[in-house]
């Protein structure tokens, strides 16, 4: 590996722009610990465009859904002069690591990703693109570039984590070490947050219902709103059981992840309370926390050529590493070295 032994190990992951906003899920499941992160380790994090191409998607939209992401990553507090902000598809080499990167994937492996299954179960396979097959192995080049030694993201992605790691093992064992095995970085207590409605379901932007997931950017007295209407359960004890009480247990996870108070603490200052006051609480938190991100989320939004300068300069700290790897990649399968 041509990375300097005093370098620090680095983190990376990614986000698609596919929504207006965040949501509570992608917070708390993954960019949260993006945050923190990025004090220890080299930190590269990345807009996901091209995997946003997998679905239909509205053109009109992409460019400012990605603008609205960086802004919304700064807002929750990375810093881009520490970490390397950035959109993907700026950054080409992820999508010529992809195309090698599937010369080692079989047609079978890919296939049995349940996020392509899940995916595709409602209009079937013949409807979908072929990019949506290729997500995963996309993924994985993004990854595998920055040769990071952790990725974190809620528990959806732990197949695809599995995957790039067999795709890095299977190249490096076929032509020569190249590649660090990467590992997920899953935190258990929020890996997966769930539906408000559907508390069996995870918190999604593509199939939950309006009323089932809390955007970090809409008006934070609808978000308030949604938190004291959501479902529970015909008990009144406020307690900690995913299996009996999944409703409860994930406003509980809520809870604590946002006011950092443990889920015993929580039970024990609600008992003989009911849901009432419970949820009233869980609200005001909510609220206390969306309602200055809101606020510098839009103020960076101000400034767009501010914005798209920390995408610049991202972009170009990622590709001095990202084209180092993929030199490599070329020079080990065999490419005769391009002239000049
Ligand atoms: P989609 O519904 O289209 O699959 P999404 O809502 O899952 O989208 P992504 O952009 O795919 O959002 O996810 C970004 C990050 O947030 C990933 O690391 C993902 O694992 C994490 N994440 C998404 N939803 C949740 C959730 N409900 N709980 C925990 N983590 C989540
Ligand atoms: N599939 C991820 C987004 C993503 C990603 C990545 C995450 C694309 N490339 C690389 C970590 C590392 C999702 O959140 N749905």
């Amino acid at each position: 590996m041509s990375d300097a032994p005093t370098a620090l190990p680095r983190v990376l992951s990614g986000i698609q722009p596919t929504a207006d906003s965040f949501h509570f899920g992608n917070y708390l499941g993954a960019t949260r610990q993006w945050v923190a992160l990025q004090e220890e380790f080299e930190p590269f994090f990345f807009i996901a465009d091209l995997h946003a191409l997998t679905m239909e998607h509205d053109p009109k939209k992409l460019a400012d859904r990605t603008r609205v992401a960086a802004a919304q990553l700064i807002a929750m507090g990375i810093d881009p002069e520490r970490s390397a902000v950035f959109a993907q598809s700026h950054v080409p080499e992820h999508a010529e690591l992809a195309w090698v990167m599937s010369s080692l994937t079989g047609f079978g492996e890919a296939r049995r990703m349940t996020q392509f299954k899940d995916k595709t179960a409602k209009g079937g396979e013949g409807a979908a693109s072929v990019a949506l097959f290729n997500y995963p192995i996309l993924q994985a080049a993004d990854i595998l570039l920055y040769r990071p030694q952790y990725v974190p993201v809620g528990e959806d992605q732990r197949q695809h984590l599995e995957l790039t790691r067999d795709l890095a093992q299977r190249f490096n064992h076929r032509f020569k070490k190249t590649f660090r095995l990467p590992e997920a970085y899953i935190l258990k207590e929020t890996a997966k947050i769930t539906d408000l409605q559907q508390p069996d379901k995870k918190m999604s932007k593509s199939a939950s219902s309006p009323g089932g997931i809390i955007e970090l950017l809409e008006d934070p007295k609808v978000s308030a709103k949604k938190i004291r209407s959501a479902v529970t359960d015909s008990e009144t004890e406020v307690r900690f059981d995913e299996e009996a009480k999944p409703g409860v247990s994930n406003l509980l996870t809520i809870y604590s992840a946002l006011t950092g108070r443990s889920i015993d603490d929580l039970e024990k200052a609600y008992a003989g309370r009911g849901y009432g006051d419970f949820k009233g609480d869980l609200a005001d938190v909510v609220v206390e926390f969306v309602t200055p991100f809101r606020a510098r989320t839009l103020e960076l939004l101000d400034d767009r050529a501010e914005l798209d300068a920390v995408l610049k300069s991202g972009a170009g700290r990622a590709r001095e590493v990202a084209s180092r790897t993929l030199a490599d990649v070329y020079e080990r399968v065999g490419f005769l070295p391009a002239q000049g």
